[in-house]
């Protein structure tokens, strides 16, 4: 019988042996990214079974967003405030479910050096037709003293100061991607350990792909340059010798990641009666544009690089553009 050799690492594994290469670590990053890891398998549980328990339909809440809440929204929230909470390495986070920081005030959150920003559930509108969602979030070190709670300014930090940023996809696996400066990884999960375990190590984005992500319907809105630029991707291209296939899921995390590991841009621009877009700056493009650029892509806001953006508001929007260097450099031809 042929013996199935899999010394595949787990998540756990994989962090450990990061913080062993920096002997003066605390470890409270991997624990910080373990934190998360938990959250995320309780999160995918209820998300898989969404469509049998009777935890679809409206929560009847809005968000700040003006969005009406799902269940799993919050419940996604919920899991992860709480598993960071209890932790010992966040002082507090930020989330597109809540209006407000939630600032953990308590006398270990007040001595970890790290704030957390998320948003637990994105593309929740897809939910009830069982498309793929995720989380998306995104690590700072605080600015603030500690031994005393988190301010806003540890959380309005520009994206460059990022020590982590990450996403779980609740797809036909679950994944779990995240990069510090030292790479990107990528882990499935492996229900039968409910261990996340390394399966895309050292994630590079390709400097060219055939994939272009937009959504169509709000072309006129766009810049004459962005609608340039669409109209170029879908004719003969010198880069790539062919159009571009158009792949829109609607939900950022399943376009982003596609389009990571097999090269692609991904555009969700301004719009004349919406010129910041609709993405969020803290939990959606700045965790995408660390993730990529340390890929070797790009990400910007069809202006500026997104992670030199200096925030001002917990859910300020920008317009974004991100993906394959080869081909931001051709929109940027455009712009
Ligand atoms: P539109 C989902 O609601 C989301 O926040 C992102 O996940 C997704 O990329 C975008 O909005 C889709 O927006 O306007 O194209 O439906």
């Amino acid at each position: 019988m042929t013996m199935i050799n899999r010394s595949v690492q787990t998540l756990d594994e994989f962090t450990i042996q990061q913080l062993r290469m920096f002997p003066k670590a605390t470890g409270e990053l991997s624990r910080l990214l373990r934190d998360i890891g938990l959250a995320a398998k309780r999160i995918n549980v209820e998300v898989n079974k969404a469509g049998l328990v009777d935890i679809l339909g409206d929560y009847g809440s809005v968000n700040i967003q003006g969005e009406t809440v799902k269940k799993l929204d919050v419940f996604a929230n919920n899991q992860l405030t709480g598993v960071l909470r209890h932790g010992i390495s966040c002082a507090g986070v930020g989330s597109e479910e809540m209006d407000d920081l939630v600032i953990f005030n308590d006398e270990v959150s007040n001595q970890s050096k790290y704030v957390v920003l998320f948003d637990p559930l994105d593309g929740s509108a897809n939910i009830d037709v069982n498309v793929s969602i995720g989380t998306i979030f995104s690590v700072f070190r605080r600015v603030s003293e500690l031994g005393k709670p988190c301010v806003e300014a540890d959380f309005l930090q520009p994206g460059i100061k990022q020590v982590a940023a990450g996403y779980i996809i609740y797809g036909s696996s679950t994944m779990l991607v995240y990069a510090t400066r030292r790479g990107v990884n990528g882990f499935t999960l492996d229900p039968s350990i409910g261990e996340f375990c390394l399966s895309h190590p050292d994630i590079k984005c390709p400097e060219f792909g055939k994939f272009y992500s937009v959504n169509h319907g709000n072309f006129f809105q766009y810049s004459k340059g962005v609608q340039d630029y669409i109209t170029q991707c879908q004719k003969k291209t010198e880069a790539t010798g062919g159009p571009y296939a158009q792949r829109y899921i609607g939900s950022m995390v399943s376009d982003v990641h596609r389009n990571l590991i097999k090269g692609g841009i991904f555009m969700y621009p301004g719009m004349t009666d919406k010129p910041n877009g609709k993405l969020r700056l803290m939990y959606e493009c700045n965790p995408f544009a660390f993730i990529i650029e340390v890929a070797g892509g790009k990400a910007t806001n069809g202006k500026d690089r997104i992670l030199d953006i200096q925030p001002v508001e917990l859910h300020q929007r920008s317009p974004v553009f991100l993906g394959s260097k080869g081909m931001m450099e051709e929109l940027e031809s455009y712009l």
